[in-house]
């Protein structure tokens, strides 16, 4: 069966897991911890995630995986039409959701976490990338109101629960994602279409939601 090596806060990792969920086909998730160099570097020459195992032949780069397990059996599962309109959305949120989203995934209790050594991992890169998390965390109301209002914008754009655009497509690959992460947020409002998407993409997914809103 494939392995899939992942960190769970990872939006890519969420990816190349919606793609085995979408499509109801088995594998078996394996979590790294946040500071585990070795095995990644082993498999890929990298250190990066997700990575997908096949017998010992491992692909990295969470759209290949996507791509190959959708085409895998000649049934894909995303099959319609990509919009432009989305992925401006999705563009324009991705040039700020980070600030919220980064430095709340280390104090929750996930599997990339569970060490100290770890979180410190983590925290050294990415406040070095991102800034400061206890700066980030006393903008929140700032980039909180910003992205309530990106999801009055989004609603809209959701034609149905069961795909962005009606049809599942590679949008829906990169839109979920987004919106797993950010419920680890606390304080977002959900239009009600898009509370409907995210929570139908999680149960057609197998991606858990955070539950923090
Ligand atoms: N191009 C890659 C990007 C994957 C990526 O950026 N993964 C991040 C986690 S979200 C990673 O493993 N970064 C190295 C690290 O966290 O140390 C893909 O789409 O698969």
């Amino acid at each position: 069966m494939e392995v899939l090596y992942v960190y769970d806060h990872c939006p890519f990792c969420v990816k190349a897991r919606m793609i085995f969920g979408l499509k109801k086909r088995p594998y078996v998730i394996h979590y790294l911890l946040n500071d585990d160099e070795a095995t990644p570097i082993k498999m890929i020459g990298e250190k990066m995630l997700p990575i997908l195992d096949e017998d010992g032949h491992y692909m990295g780069e969470s759209m290949d995986i996507v791509h190959k397990i959708n085409n895998i059996d000649g049934n894909p599962v995303l099959t319609g039409e990509t919009s432009p309109a989305v992925a401006a959305w999705i563009k324009q949120v991705n040039s700020y959701i980070n600030k919220l989203l980064i430095p709340r995934y280390v104090n929750a209790t996930l599997p990339e976490f569970t060490t100290e050594e770890a979180r410190t991992y983590f925290t050294n890169k990415k406040e070095a990338a991102f800034g400061d998390f206890k700066t980030l965390l006393s903008e929140t109301d700032h980039w909180l109101a910003k992205i309530n209002k990106d999801l009055l914008a989004l609603e809209p754009l959701i034609k149905s629960p069961k795909a962005c655009n009606g049809e599942l497509s590679e949008d829906d690959i990169q839109l979920f994602p987004l919106l797993r992460g950010l419920s680890i947020v606390e304080g977002v409002n959900y239009p009600s279409k898009v509370d409907q998407y995210r929570k139908n993409m999680s149960d057609e997914s197998g991606v858990p939601l955070y539950n923090m809103s």
